[in-house]
């Protein structure tokens, strides 16, 4: 297993990385969960620079600084919502994970955390989400060296179990 992934459990706002990634919606101005927390965190600057960015479509995402967080950087994407699996949902998680990793690389980010983007609001099924964000990550880090350490930031202890045992899987 990739000993650049850690899964840890608490408040993904307080975490002292280079980047946390934002669990978004297309509009890219706040919202509830974890959009909710990091606006809240970072203050009114977020949100000022989020409606200069018009908006991200599902499985694209985008970087704006991290204001009063203290990552220097957040990076928004936007999940898919779950409509029972027959609509692309799996892919479009995986391209979530994927571009947010490559706004990482391309801002020389060395430190990134990520929540279980989609699980909550968008009730993407946390035991099938985690499997394809331990294997988005571990695949993309194959080929990059740049990143140093990719955090799966967990908020219930059920999200906890499924990504450990994700990543046995990914192994
Ligand atoms: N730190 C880490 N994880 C958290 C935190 C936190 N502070 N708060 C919640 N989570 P959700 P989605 C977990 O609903 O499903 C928003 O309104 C939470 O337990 O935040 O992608 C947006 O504006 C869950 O496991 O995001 C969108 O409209 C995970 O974060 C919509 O919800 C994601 O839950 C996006 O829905």
């Amino acid at each position: 297993m990739n000993e650049r992934i850690e899964v840890v459990f608490g408040d993904i706002t307080k975490l002292e990385v280079d980047a946390i990634v934002n669990a978004a919606n297309s509009k890219l101005l706040g919202g509830g969960g974890v959009d909710g927390a990091i606006h809240r965190a970072a203050g009114p600057g977020l949100l000022e620079e989020c409606r200069s960015l018009g908006g991200c479509p599902t499985g694209e995402a985008r970087i704006t600084k991290g204001y009063r967080l203290a990552a220097k950087w957040v990076i928004h994407t936007v999940g898919p919502i779950w409509r029972g699996g027959a609509y692309c949902e799996d892919e479009l998680l995986a391209k979530a994970y994927r571009n947010s990793l490559k706004l990482a690389e391309e801002n020389r980010i060395k430190t990134i955390a990520f929540p279980a983007i989609s699980t909550g609001a968008y009730g993407f099924p946390v035991e099938r989400a985690s499997l394809i964000a331990a294997a988005e990550i571990s695949g993309f880090l194959e080929d990059n060296g740049s990143i140093e350490k990719v955090l799966l930031v967990c908020f219930s202890e059920r999200a906890e179990r499924c990504y450990l045992r994700a990543l046995e899987e990914s192994r």
